[in-house]
């Protein structure tokens, strides 16, 4: 389901543009779907982030979060079984793995800046990587519109931004943006390093 130079340029680079795995059709009804969510769960909306074991979010006061999207309805099975979507993760995870979890951020315009971060507690050795995600765009994603930085490579390097850098809230200059028209699909490294960039 990936092609060799697909699995190489995601090991080298740590991210991997897979198309556009969705239709606009599909985009614009998982869409109307999240916004119910968004408006039935209300203040709750994201709850499920602050129970998780593996993963704590605070509330954010600049991104809308929807989380537990596994279990809010078979229009986001897709998210989870696309093949292309498992062969990215098992190219970079190996054939065991499971799924953590699926979630839904979206930054509101002007705000919703991360740090440089990986998501993982530390550094990894020899390629022993711990977690994968992949990044379905819900809209166009543009150099301009919030959309999420990576720092190509830096999986392999065995140190974290918090470490490496001065500021990790700062632009990074090998920094590149994950931009592409909605319904496209990313896969990244999560060692890799990124983040929302300052608008
Ligand atoms: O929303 C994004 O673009 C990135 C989110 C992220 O990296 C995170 O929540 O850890």
């Amino acid at each position: 389901m990936l092609i060799q130079e697909e699995i190489e340029f995601l090991d080298s680079y740590g991210y991997l543009n897979l198309g556009q795995l969705l239709t606009l059709e599909q985009v614009t009804q998982i869409n109307n779907r999240l916004a119910q969510l968004l408006e039935s769960e209300g203040e709750n909306a994201g709850h499920e982030l602050a129970q998780s074991k593996y993963i704590r979010h605070p509330k954010e006061e600049g991104a809308d979060r929807l989380a537990d999207l596994v279990n809010k309805g078979p229009i986001f099975d897709i998210f989870y079984t696309h093949p292309r979507v498992l062969a990215g993760i098992e190219a970079v995870l190996g054939q065991h793995y499971k799924l953590s979890s699926l979630n839904y951020r979206a930054a509101k315009p002007g705000k919703g800046h991360q740090k440089l971060h990986v998501d993982w507690k530390n550094t990894v050795v020899d390629g022993a990587y711990q977690v994968c995600n992949s990044i379905w765009l819900l809209d166009d994603f543009t150099q301009s519109n919030g959309s999420t930085r990576i720092v190509p490579k830096t999986h392999k390097l065995n140190r974290l931004p918090d470490q490496a850098m001065a500021d990790p809230n700062a632009k990074h200059p090998d920094e590149i943006r994950i931009i592409g028209p909605a319904g496209s699909v990313f896969i990244f490294n999560s060692h890799v390093w990124h983040g929302v960039p300052p608008t």
